[in-house]
């Protein structure tokens, strides 16, 4: 299977063939992968070749690791239409995962003039700040930072936050959503975001900045989210 005597580096090689299996079938979507000592008994290299051409792979996002459990084979990325106005949550259950989140921080306090600026209020008036970790079948794909004037948020519990925003400002709040205007664009990963997402420090990240009105077109919520580039994609 391996040609020790070819140019192409042992470790390509071995993706190479993790890849076909993956392809093929073998290795199937959420399995976890062999250890690295049978796989390095298996391909008569050693555990560092095995080590470097499994890491390889996790930073391409073909393979995932989860902390305390093992690397296993990674879902295909999740991709969002960019139209219309689509939540998580919604997203998630389209795509046949499930959708959960882990709230880092809920508070209320004055916003920035920049934030004021973005939904067009007056800086005097409270907001709610809220940054959560979104997941899909337990693998966080992007971590979001929501700013919502008070007004919208009142009533709001951290348990509608783990479920969805939009289902409180739709069915609790009685409002209608009107579009959103956002902004994409490609940085890496800083060590604190990395470390959130669980991918590579300096891996491909998808900063999505965006303003999303209710449908007499007041401004409801500035977000600013980290994709995991690995996990996610767009198309239109
Ligand atoms: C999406 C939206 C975000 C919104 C969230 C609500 C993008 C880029 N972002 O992540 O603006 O706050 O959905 O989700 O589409 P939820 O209803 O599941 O809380």
């Amino acid at each position: 299977m391996i040609d020790k005597g070819s140019p192409v580096p042992i470790y390509y090689q071995i993706q190479q063939i993790i890849k076909e299996q993956i392809k093929k079938g073998e290795w199937s979507v959420g399995e976890a992968i062999p250890s690295e000592r049978i796989l390095s008994e298996q391909f008569e290299v050693s555990r560092m070749t095995i080590r470097q051409a499994v890491q390889g792979l996790v930073d391409e996002g073909v393979l995932t690791r989860k902390r305390g459990s093992g690397t296993f084979v990674s879902n295909e990325k999740v991709e969002q239409p960019l139209k219309g106005v689509t939540s998580f949550t919604k997203l998630m259950e389209q795509r046949g995962m499930t959708p959960s989140s882990k709230i880092i921080s809920f508070l209320k306090r004055k916003p920035t003039e920049s934030e004021a600026e973005h939904l067009e209020m007056d800086q005097a008036v409270d907001v709610l700040h809220i940054e959560r970790i979104r997941l899909g079948n337990d693998i966080p794909i992007a971590i979001e930072t929501t700013i919502i004037p008070w007004p919208f948020a009142e009533g709001i519990t951290v348990e509608d936050l783990e479920h969805s925003l939009y289902v409180f400002i739709e069915e609790k709040k009685g409002l209608d959503l009107g579009e959103g205007r956002q902004s994409i664009e490609a940085i890496g990963a800083d060590k604190q975001t990395a470390s959130q997402l669980e991918v590579p420090t300096g891996s491909p990240i998808l900063l999505i900045e965006r303003v999303t009105t209710l449908k007499n077109g007041t401004p409801f919520e500035y977000v600013r989210s980290h994709y995991a580039g690995s996990r996610f994609k767009f198309y239109m």
